[in-house]
């Protein structure tokens, strides 16, 4: 034990002596670590085919159709930015301590602990920065999912295996039964709806949980079986054609689950409802108020498997 005691204290003694010098075209930690973070850097954005301006957008789709959707990429992107901001930080003071305190010697640099007002202020900053976090998220979420009393027109959503139908309780068809828009294996349902005016989604399925998502609205609602109360309410702010799919994993065929939302004009929106009510197919009623008939965004998933294996 003694003797090797007495090591220690020789290397110690030694550890002073001047470092041997860096063999040239040698790199650092330091230049090391910025070339792989570098590298780091290039291969996501090679690997995911990411432009430039999608990286700004952080994945989310570039059209938002709805006030809500705004309001929630605002959320989203204030969010990312506190976030990188406080990378930014503790990135800067990690490689800060790395070039600051690098090793020097064999001596033990002196030991320091309980700093108070240090250890208060990173006790109580991430506390500060989240409460901000999650004030906005409480406020723009409580924004999101209100209903209010009298929405201007009220879709029905079902939900089945493997499709949607879209009804209108506010219009009524010459069988006595609200107009309708259902899709087929052959057909893609579209979802006819106003500009400018409050529109009321109340979802339910037939069969399985399925999953209500138009990507460009930012939202999505899971869609339940039974007598489950499960609405939301939104306004389209631009006419237009956006792809709506089933974001649940509900069977074999959910890949097929797409539907089209159609957002027009309120007068066409009428003239479409008075079609339907006329007796017309919703192909026909679309073309009566000068739309395309059938969905643009997307198309059936062919089902023939006469050459499929089993
Ligand atoms: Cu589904």
């Amino acid at each position: 034990m003694v003797a090797e005691g007495s090591a220690q204290s020789e290397s110690r003694t030694a550890g002073n002596a001047p470092l041997p010098p860096r063999r040239p075209g040698r790199r650092g930690p330091v230049q090391r670590a910025i070339a792989v973070a570098g590298i780091g850097v290039a291969l996501v954005g090679v690997l995911s085919a990411c432009s430039i301006e999608d990286a700004f957008y952080f994945g989310w789709p570039r059209g938002r159709i709805t006030p809500d959707a705004q309001r929630m990429f605002d959320l989203w992107i204030g969010s990312a930015i506190a976030a990188l901001a406080v990378g930014v930080f503790v990135w800067g003071l990690i490689f800060w301590c790395l070039i600051r305190y690098r090793k020097r010697s064999e001596e033990l640099p002196p030991q320091t602990r309980f700093n108070l007002p240090i250890e208060l202020l990173y006790s109580v900053t991430p506390f500060l920065i989240i409460s901000v976090l999650f004030y906005y998220t409480a406020v723009v979420q409580t924004d999101v999912v209100e209903l209010q009393d009298d929405p201007d027109v009220v879709v029905d959503v079902t939900a089945f295996k493997w499709n949607w139908e879209f009804s209108y309780p506010q219009a009524t068809g010459q069988d006595g039964r609200p107009v309708s828009t259902v899709g087929t294996s052959s057909y893609v349902p579209v979802l006819v709806v106003p500009t400018d005016q409050r529109v009321r989604f109340v979802v339910q399925s037939q069969d399985v949980i399925h999953s209500f998502w138009v990507p460009e609205m930012l939202f999505k609602r899971d869609v339940f079986p039974g007598n489950i109360d499960n609405q939301f309410e939104t306004t389209f702010l631009s006419e237009g054609a956006y792809v709506g799919r089933c974001a649940e994993l509900c069977g074999v065929y959910h890949y097929s689950m797409n539907f089209e939302v159609r957002v027009v004009s309120p007068d066409q929106f009428q003239r479409f409802l008075e079609a339907k009510q006329a007796g017309q197919s919703t192909p026909e009623a679309l073309a009566a108020i000068g739309e395309e008939p059938y969905a643009i965004t997307t198309t059936p998933i062919p089902t023939d498997r006469s050459d499929s294996p089993n």
